[in-house]
């Protein structure tokens, strides 16, 4: 899968993509990804990427033109098996379900969005699909961008090396969603505090039988939303 990454910014990628799994994807040629300055695609002598707002209000907003030349140069033919994404703060929420339909295409084109915003124009007429990673407020999309790139890659095939990873985890989208189980590794007591002794106990059907109500006790305290109505009653 190719990634085309348009930004203000293109040396913030320099880091992100040089670790662990995404990294391993790039050398493996499972994974492509380019980065573009929008800047390439100004014409006067500031290379003027942002302009103030009409009708007046705080702060600044990316204009229309470079964002619409980057695209139609970098992709002269659109087509249904790539897609482009605006990374915004007004954009539909970013979810796991949201990176398996990304996971399916050939290519996938991600434009950060900077400043107060975009002008209207893009996102009604450029771009395919508007996302935020969240509600909380970053100052661009560069690092939603690399979110966007680290969740989608870990789904490729041959990414991960055991491809059932990505299905049996939690937002993998099963009925009953529960959080992963608490786990522990060596010692089996840590400053006082014991290893539950169920999961030392070498009983399988014990550690499956903890496992499951401690993943749902968990997930009632920490993401109540995720629990289905029969999950509840167990931890009652
Ligand atoms: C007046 C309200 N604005 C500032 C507080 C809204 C606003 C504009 C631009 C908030 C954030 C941004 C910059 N953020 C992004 O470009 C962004 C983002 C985010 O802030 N949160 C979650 N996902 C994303 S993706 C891009």
């Amino acid at each position: 899968m190719k990634f085309r990454i348009v930004t203000i910014f293109p040396e913030f990628f320099r880091g992100p993509f040089e670790h662990g799994v995404v990294a391993k994807a790039l050398e493996a040629g499972i994974l492509d990804i380019r980065i573009h300055n929008l800047r390439d695609w100004t014409f006067d002598r500031h290379r003027t990427v942002d302009d103030r707002p009409f009708g007046g209000g705080e702060g600044m907003l990316m204009k229309a033109e470079p964002l619409f030349l980057a695209v139609e140069s970098i992709w002269p033919e659109r087509g249904p098996d790539r897609k482009v994404a605006l990374l915004s703060a007004a954009g539909r929420k970013f979810d796991q379900a949201v990176a398996r339909e990304y996971a399916s295409l050939r290519e996938l084109m991600l434009i950060c969005g900077r400043y107060e915003g975009v002008d209207e124009r893009v996102s009604e007429r450029l771009v395919d699909d508007e996302i935020s990673i969240g509600d909380f407020v970053l100052s661009g999309g560069e690092l939603a961008a690399a979110v966007v790139v680290d969740t989608v890659a870990r789904l490729l095939p041959g990414v991960l090396g055991n491809q059932d990873s990505t299905v049996n985890e939690s937002f993998g989208g099963a009925k009953d969603a529960v959080l992963d189980c608490p786990q522990y590794t060596r010692p089996a007591e840590f400053r006082g505090w014991k290893v539950p002794a169920e999961l030392l106990s070498g009983n399988h059907s014990e550690i499956r039988r903890w496992r499951k109500q401690a993943a749902i006790e968990k997930t009632a305290r920490l993401r109540p939303d995720l629990l289905t109505d029969s999950n509840k009653e167990v931890t009652r």
